[in-house]
Parts: C-alpha cells; structure tokens; sequence
C-alpha cells in the first residue's frame, strides 16, 4: 500500500513495504512554552527553525500542530502552515481537533496533505471525511469511537475497519487511510504498550494500511524517555508501523538501524547516510 503525499513539488511515498517514514513531532506546543509564546506574537521564526532542525534530522513529513488554551487555531494553523510553506517543500501533517482550522490550512497548504485526524465519533467521520475528499487530503484514523477508548485490540480493529468503509464510501481512496492504534503512557497504564503492539499487528495484517501512532506518547511521566521510545520504535516497526509521529533528533538513527536489520535499506545507504550527516 503506498500513501503519496506532497509538498508544494516534493513527493513522499510511505509504502508498506518501503523504508519508514518520519513525521517530525516537534511543531507541537506541549512542553515547549517558546513555542506558545512565539505564536502568540505571530513570530514564526522558531516553527521555522524547529522545521529545519526536524529536515536537517531525518524528518521526511512535519507534522503542525499550534493548539493551546485559548488559541483561534482556525487563523493560526494556515498562518503557521504558509510560514512554512513559505520556506520548506515539505508534506504537512495538520494537527488539530477543529475540522474548521483543518479546513482552514488545506485551503492554503497546497500539495497533499496528511489530516491528523479522525477518529470513530459520527461526529469527527460525518465533519472530515468530507474535507478529506473536498481536499484530496489522506487522513489518520484513530481507533477510538463514540464509546472512547478500548483496551481490546481487536475492537481497535474493528473501528480501524469502520473507519476504512466509511472513508471509502465518503470517496476517499484506500491507500489515502493512515491508521493510528493509538500509543500511550506505559506509566498509568503497564498494558498500553502491549495493546498497541497488538492491534498494529493486526492492522497490517488485516487491512494492509499505513500505520502511524505519537511515538513519544508512551513516555509521559517516566526517566531515559529516548530508551524507551527507541525499544518502543523497533517493535513497533516490526509489527508494521510505517509512518511514526516522532522527534528526529533523537529517533532517526534506530529508525534506519531497524529498517537495515528489516531489509528495507540495501547496501545501508540511508543507514550510513545519517550516521555521516551526524545523525542520532
Ligand atoms: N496520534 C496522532 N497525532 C498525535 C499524537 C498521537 N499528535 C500529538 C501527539 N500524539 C504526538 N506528538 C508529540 C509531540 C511531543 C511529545 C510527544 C508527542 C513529547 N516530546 C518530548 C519533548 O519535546 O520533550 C520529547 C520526546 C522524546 O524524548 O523523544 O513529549 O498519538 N495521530
């Protein structure tokens, strides 16, 4: 299955079969008070420098998320999206929880971007599948529903499964359907990690679709947060995911070492290649 996304001309393939694909996740104002402060002002030099620092990195996508209290993401998020547009040929993730400010950046963005996302709500499928289509956009589908949050990975499936029938139906294309298992902190939860392993596995096995997921979502509240997103990572990748939402800087090198280890990287070209341009 091959997702093709587009900046204002790059292309990015994020195959099933192909080497993984980084969505960088470092736009995104949890955790970084520079960021929040900057947006405020409308000063978009540092989302401008967290983009290069995320390219320079191995960031093959970004992904865009400005939402903080208070916030009217339906102006900023295609402010922020043409600030980049501006500087950077890259794909664009838009991330945000009103149909309305995703509308609004698609309007701008240009090229094809990845909508993060939908989930299993009437609500979210009956606000986004239509833009997603109105757009050409692809979209992530969470496997969450009107009924919230299971820890059954099959029923994560299942709402995988509804999602894709119903995407097909508003007419979007299949391959244009990323799934998100959801990730989640292993702290408050020793099980998350083993359930999302689980329903990736079944996702790619099943429905053969990309899979992402907020790599970094597992690490919430725990030490050596890069050891445990590392293991995480691999596993992940082994069980099928293609596209993680992830920091770079600190994801890349395990990342190609996986690919390598999978065969999905000959003669470790990308492998070597990020270890020379300094890459971790
Ligand atoms: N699914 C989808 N989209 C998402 C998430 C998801 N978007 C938001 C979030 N979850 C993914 N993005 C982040 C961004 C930053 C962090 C976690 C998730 C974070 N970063 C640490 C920091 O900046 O200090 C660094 C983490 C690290 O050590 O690498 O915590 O689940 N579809």
């Amino acid at each position: 299955m091959k997702t093709i996304l587009r900046g204002k001309t790059r292309e990015v393939v994020i195959d099933t079969n192909g080497p993984v694909i980084i969505i960088g996740e470092c736009i995104n104002p949890t955790r970084r008070k520079k960021l929040v402060s900057t947006l405020q002002e409308r000063n978009f030099e540092y989302v401008l420098e967290l983009a290069e620092s995320q390219i320079k990195a191995g960031a093959d996508v970004l992904d865009v998320n400005v939402g903080f209290p208070g916030v009217d993401d339906v102006k900023l998020l295609p402010e922020t999206v043409l600030a980049i547009r501006g500087k950077f040929d890259v794909p664009l993730c838009l991330d945000s929880p009103n149909p309305k400010a995703i509308e609004a950046a698609l309007k701008v963005a240009g090229g094809k971007c990845l909508i993060n996302s939908v989930n299993g709500e009437e609500k979210s499928m009956k606000a986004l599948l239509p833009i997603a289509r109105e757009y050409g956009a692809a979209i992530i589908c969470l496997t969450m529903d009107d009924d919230g949050i299971t820890h059954d990975p099959i029923k994560r499936l299942t709402i995988a499964e509804k999602l894709l029938e119903r995407a097909l139906k508003a007419g979007i294309k299949e391959e244009d359907v990323v799934i998100d298992p959801l990730a989640m902190a292993v702290s408050s939860d020793p099980r998350a990690c083993i359930v999302t392993l689980e329903t990736i596995r079944l996702v790619h096995q099943k429905l053969g679709l990309n899979i992402t997921q907020g790599s970094s979502n597992i690490s919430f509240g725990l030490p050596n947060r890069e050891v445990l997103n590392s293991a995480f990572m691999t596993l992940s990748i082994l069980n099928g995911l293609t596209c993680p939402i992830a920091n770079p800087e600190k994801i890349t090198a395990i990342v190609r070492a996986t690919d390598l280890i999978l065969g999905r990287d000959d003669y470790a070209v990308r492998f070597v290649e990020n270890f020379q341009a300094g890459g971790s």
